[in-house]
């Protein structure tokens, strides 16, 4: 079956307040289980509150490696020290039925979809200010200024992939940034050749002579 669901690449560094949009838009009452965010594999550990096969499949090194070979992986990544990967075969079902899919995926992995699935659309979100990025960087009180330096220069560092994305968002009022990325969905849904696809009986009824 032809693959009417659109694959939806949104990247950020960490703090640019991409986890809190992607719940925004999935709990919008007009995305109605069309719209789905595809949980990775990680080997990095589950932190307070994260929930195996919610936030992300939990697995060990040698787990993720198997993966890996047995070729379970779309893309897959070393993200600062830890493995993180999307599987094929869920995505792929998802997409025959019509379900457009999130992937919550860094710049590495962005070029490997974009390699393999020319129509995936791909949006990366930058924070409002370097202020900012810094303020909600150092949320976390106890941290050292060589942590949070650390994991500024992180965000630098995947921030400076943004033009290799189809569009760029600021995330400057919650509203506005979930707003844009909704109209980029629902743009994308109403491409021609998709719908044409999803209305095949109505196109009939209404081309009948
Ligand atoms: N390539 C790739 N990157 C991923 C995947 N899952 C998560 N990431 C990225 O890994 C980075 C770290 O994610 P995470 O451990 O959740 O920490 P966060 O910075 O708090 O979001 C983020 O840039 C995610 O987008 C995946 O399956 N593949
Ligand atoms: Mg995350």
């Amino acid at each position: 079956m032809a693959h009417i669901g659109t694959l939806f690449i949104i990247s950020s560094p960490s703090g640019a307040g991409k986890s809190s949009l992607i719940q925004a838009l999935l709990d919008r009452p007009s995305t109605d289980g069309r719209l789905q965010v595809s949980v990775s594999h990680t080997t990095r550990s589950a932190r307070p509150g994260e929930e195996h096969g919610v936030h992300y499949h939990f697995v060990d090194k040698p787990e993720f490696k198997a993966l890996i070979n047995r070729g379970a992986f779309y893309e897959w990544a070393e993200v600062f020290g830890n493995y993180y990967g999307t599987s094929r075969e869920w995505i792929d079902q998802q997409l025959a039925q019509g379900i457009d899919i999130l992937l919550d995926i860094d710049w590495q992995g962005a070029r490997q979809i974009r390699e393999q699935s020319p129509s995936a659309k791909s949006i990366f979100i930058l924070p409002p200010s370097r202020e900012e990025l810094e303020r909600r960087l150092n949320a976390r009180q106890q941290d050292s200024a060589e942590v949070i330096q650390g994991r500024m220069a992180k965000a630098v560092s995947e921030m400076s992939h943004y033009d290799e994305y189809d569009y760029l968002l600021v995330n400057d009022t919650f509203e506005h940034a979930l707003n844009q990325l909704s109209a980029i969905i629902e743009a994308e849904r109403a491409n021609t050749a998709k719908q044409a696809v999803r209305y095949q009986d109505l196109l009939s009824r209404l081309l009948a002579e």
